[in-house]
């Protein structure tokens, strides 16, 4: 089933995000707490912007319903969620810079039930594939690959803020890329998956390398580890690094997770032993789940 993206909201999709009676949004709407407008039939409207707003001062909506969309409810609620027409829209706002637009798409795949993994895994990545194509293909410049980049990093980093669960539960974790790695999109994406299945996350960003990792884990202690490798470039350094991260987290009783196409080959998968290598958010999502 197609849904196509508006700026606006209808009572009753709020109060299927937020698990609040429709009644009750209209009480925070009539009070003036929720600013909304009406249509020419007269229904209520409210405009995405107000609505995020709203969601992260009363900690509502995605933080209930679950960020990463529980299995059950994503599997009715994302039957509404068209991801190859939601990462064709995202694909052309962030060509364009538009950094609204963009948000606005990942907030609304995500109200109508679209998990964060399902948006990384179907409309983050592959948006950002096809500009890494055109970028290799010279039918973008590196300047345009640029603004399109850091416009989706601000689209996933306020999809981020607006899922994230107040009072962390789940435990803590720690993300990063490997060394070398300036690709840190992955990062901001596992960061945002976990915060928002009530994990306290430490972001260290891109470049870190395994002695580094190794060395925050032996001290911070953390139950979760992800690295992000999106390029292998140094092999037989990072595998000999890796040894020592991967002692630290036996020692701290801390799960490793290793995602992105550097892990993807069965051979280097060999050099770098896991818990889990990830070929997705959603294997993570599952992983984390089994967790609990
Ligand atoms: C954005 C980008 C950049 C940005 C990164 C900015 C940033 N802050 O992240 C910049 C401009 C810095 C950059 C630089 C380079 N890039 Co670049 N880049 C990309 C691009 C367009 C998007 C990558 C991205 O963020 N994807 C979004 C994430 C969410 O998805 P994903 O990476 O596909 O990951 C999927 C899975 O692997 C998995 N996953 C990945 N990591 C993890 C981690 C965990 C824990 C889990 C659970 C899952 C997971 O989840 C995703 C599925 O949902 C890709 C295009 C492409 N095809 O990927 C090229 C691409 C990766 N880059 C490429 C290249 C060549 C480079 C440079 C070498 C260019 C240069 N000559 O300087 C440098 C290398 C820099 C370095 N040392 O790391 C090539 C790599 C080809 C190769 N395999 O050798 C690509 C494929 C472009 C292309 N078509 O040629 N790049």
């Amino acid at each position: 089933m197609n849904y196509s993206p508006t700026k606006f909201l209808t009572t009753r999709q709020l109060s299927r995000v937020w698990l609040v009676s429709e009644a009750t949004i209209k009480r925070w709407a009539d009070t003036g707490q929720l600013k909304s407008s009406r249509t020419v039939g007269g229904h209520r409207r409210f405009p995405l912007a107000e609505v995020m707003r709203f969601q992260i001062e009363r900690g509502l909506g995605a933080a209930t319903a679950g960020a990463s969309a529980p299995a059950a409810a994503a599997a009715t609620k994302a039957e509404t969620f068209d991801a190859r027409q939601a990462a064709e829209q995202f694909f052309q706002a962030v060509k364009r810079g538009h950094a609204g637009e963009a948000t606005a798409l990942l907030l609304e795949a995500h109200m109508h039930g679209a998990g964060l993994d399902l948006i990384f895994d179907e409309v983050v990545s592959p948006s950002l594939q096809r500009v890494g194509d055109l970028w290799y293909g010279e039918e973008m410049s590196v300047a345009e690959e640029h603004l399109a980049t850091s416009t989706a990093t601000r689209a996933v980093e306020s999809l981020a803020a607006s899922t994230r669960r107040a009072g962390a539960k789940a435990g803590a974790a720690v993300c990063c890329a490997a060394e070398e790695e300036m690709h840190t999109m992955p990062v901001l994406c596992a960061q945002a998956l976990l915060e928002g299945a009530g994990w306290d996350v430490r972001n260290l960003g891109g470049h870190t390398p395994f002695f580094a990792l190794a060395e925050y884990v032996e001290q911070q202690r953390p139950a979760l580890v992800c690295v992000s490798a999106t390029l292998q470039r140094e092999l037989e350094h990072n595998a000999r690094d890796y040894a020592q991260l991967s002692a630290a987290a036996r020692a701290a009783g801390a799960r490793v997770v290793l995602g992105g196409e550097g892990f993807r080959d069965a051979a280097v998968r060999t050099r770098f032993p896991a818990d889990l290598h990830a070929e997705t958010f959603k294997d993570l999502s599952q992983f984390v789940g089994t967790l609990d």
